[in-house]
């Protein structure tokens, strides 16, 4: 054989089945690569909101710590001042509040505001003091505050600058600070806003960039909220302790554009992925798929069925039994001949899986027949591979225990010629099969190639004559004396015959006068289905019970 041999006799699938084939594996392969994608790009734009939110809360973290530090050093520098009791602007005092101005780095230093006036500072005394403007924002609760913008020229060698003046409500002591410290954070990003928005009254302490009031109603009373609103992403953080919160935002349209990015590198990739799957689904299916393939799948769809052939008994012309043959007809309404794909499931390893499904088919079309027909039998094939290997006795009882109403007898097992190679192995379980009831055929004998000698020893019921020796019949071929010489060993064997492929009643004749007992062939019936095997074999039984003639033909 080949070695080559089932791709050799490989199909080529109809353009259908390609069609099918193809826009089968297209579809399936674009749904998988549409729901990766779809995941990617998911957990992609999740990543990169995630990234930008962090990023975000931890500079708004950052500008309420450092707001937190500013309050609480001016709080602590105001009650350290107070706490003395020197005169607010005598000299201890003045030395008191510039230690207490080094002390607090939040702070740019420490005062006393007297009648809208800073009478001093930690910077000296400022004579008549320096006007200051009306508050912005007056405290409500606690002792403190009263906050006042002002630029203000704390020694003569500095430049006038922006600082907030706060004073404690109470006596005037006041703490000097940069507006801008606190949200002096390092980003480096030029459009992101930060700042700090008063709780209660909505106003803004202080600001780089564009604060929307609506921010402080989506906070609510919670301690953090993040959001995305008018093309802008903000992280709010309430501060636990006073009546602010700080704020970041940046514009959404970095994270929507590297969102658009990764959707377009996504995309780019299940193009790709697309277009190679699309390369090996039209490859697949212009491949020559491998017979042996064909078979499994043909098995799987049940593709399979049986068609029986008549034995029949020259001397009455009864039938006795009938051959299990194997139908292989495709979806294509291609029939596949047996000869061809029985050797190729040898060679590839499916041989035992087509016997059981014919055991399976024999099961489903014979169950409950033989309780009305005890004496007919069905002869199966079983490869010569099966023969000789054990487990087909096992198999083989399990089948025949399957079959409703069935005895072992009531079957026959054809193993070919090409079986007894190793004539050893093959008699012990043609032997065994024996032992369980089943009967043994020898199938195609004469073609073979098994040494006459192991013939006597070996155990079997029938030789089937092949059909080549039975078309020699009455021809000058040196085929039609070998006939001869297999009806002689056959009766020194004891073995009974049967004659395979007869095709006129010459044939008949000469096989019957000969001692020939049984023959199949198209002279009495081809292979036909379980159902005509049936009702055929009903009006057989009919006839010879009622009829005068119990030989006829159907
Ligand atoms: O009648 P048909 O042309 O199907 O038979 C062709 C060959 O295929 C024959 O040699 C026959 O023994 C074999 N064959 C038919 N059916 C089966 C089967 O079920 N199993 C095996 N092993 N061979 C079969
Ligand atoms: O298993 P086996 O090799 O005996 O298979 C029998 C084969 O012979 C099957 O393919 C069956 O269809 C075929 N066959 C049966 N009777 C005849 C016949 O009278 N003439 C021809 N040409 N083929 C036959
Ligand atoms: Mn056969």
């Amino acid at each position: 054989m080949h070695p080559l041999g089932h791709y050799v006799r490989a199909f080529n699938r109809g353009p259908i089945g390609r069609i099918k084939a193809f826009v089968s594996s297209a579809l399936i392969g674009t749904l998988v690569i549409a729901l990766l994608a779809g995941v990617a790009f998911h957990y992609a734009s999740n990543q990169i909101w995630n990234a930008a939110f962090g990023k975000l809360n931890a500079v708004g973290v950052e500008v309420l710590e450092r707001s937190e530090r500013s309050s609480d050093q001016i709080r602590a520098a105001i009650r350290d001042v107070q706490t003395q009791g020197a005169l607010p602007c005598s000299p201890e005092n003045l030395a008191l509040m510039a230690q207490t101005n080094l002390k607090y780095g939040q702070l740019q230093g420490v005062g006393y505001v007297a009648n809208g006036r800073l009478m001093c500072s930690s910077y000296g005394s400022h004579g008549a003091g320096i006007p200051l403007p009306p508050p912005r924002y007056q405290g409500t609760s606690g002792n403190l505050m009263m906050l006042r913008d002002v630029n203000l020229s704390l020694a003569s060698s500095i430049e006038p600058q922006p600082v907030t003046i706060i004073t404690a409500a109470g006596n005037g002591y006041s703490a000097i600070l940069s507006p801008t410290l606190p949200i002096d954070v390092f980003i480096n990003d030029r459009d992101m806003a930060v700042g700090t928005v008063i709780y209660s009254s909505n106003e803004i302490k202080a600001a780089r960039g564009g604060v929307d009031p609506t921010w402080r109603t989506r906070l609510g009373d919670s301690k953090h909220t993040q959001f995305v609103q008018n093309h802008r992403i903000v992280s709010l953080w309430r501060s636990p302790r006073y009546d602010y919160f700080a704020f970041a935002a940046i514009p959404d349209d970095e994270v929507r554009a590297r969102i658009r990015y990764a959707g377009l590198l996504i995309l780019s990739c299940a193009a790709f992925a697309m277009a190679v799957l699309l390369l090996a689904a039209a490859r697949s299916a212009l491949r020559r798929v491998p017979l042996s393939e064909s078979i499994r799948d043909a098995l799987w769809r049940r593709e399979f069925h049986l068609v029986y052939q008549p034995v029949v008994e020259l001397k009455t012309g009864r039938w006795v039994g009938a051959e299990a043959l194997l139908r292989w007809r495709r979806s294509t309404g291609e029939q596949v001949r047996p000869d061809v794909f029985i050797s190729v499931a040898e060679e590839s390893g499916v041989i035992e899986e087509i016997t059981d499904h014919v055991f399976e088919l024999v099961t489903a079309d014979m169950a409950g027949f033989f309780e009305s027909h005890p004496h007919f039998h069905v002869a199966i094939n079983v490869s010569s591979i099966e023969i000789q290997s054990p487990d087909v006795v096992s198999r083989l009882t399990k089948f025949c225990a399957g079959v409703t109403g069935a005895n072992a007898r009531n079957f026959v097992i054809e193993a070919t010629e090409r079986s007894l190679i190793d004539p050893e192995k093959a008699r012990n379980i043609m032997e065994e099969i024996r032992k369980l009831g089943f009967a043994v055929a020898i199938d195609d004998f004469g073609t073979g190639y098994s040494s006459l000698c192991y013939l006597q020893t070996l155990s079997t019921d029938y030789l089937k004559i092949d059909k080549s020796f039975i078309d020699a019949i009455d021809t000058e071929s040196v085929k039609n004396d070998v006939v001869l010489h297999i009806i002689a060993l056959a009766k020194d064997l004891q073995l009974r015959l049967i004659a395979e492929g007869v095709e006129n009643a010459a044939q008949a004749t000469y096989l019957r006068d000969r001692g020939v007992e049984y023959a199949q062939g198209w002279h009495f019936a081809k292979p036909m289905t379980c159902r005509e095997l049936l009702s055929s074999l009903g009006r057989q039984t009919a006839e010879s019970i009622g009829g005068p003639n119990p030989s006829r033909q159907p």
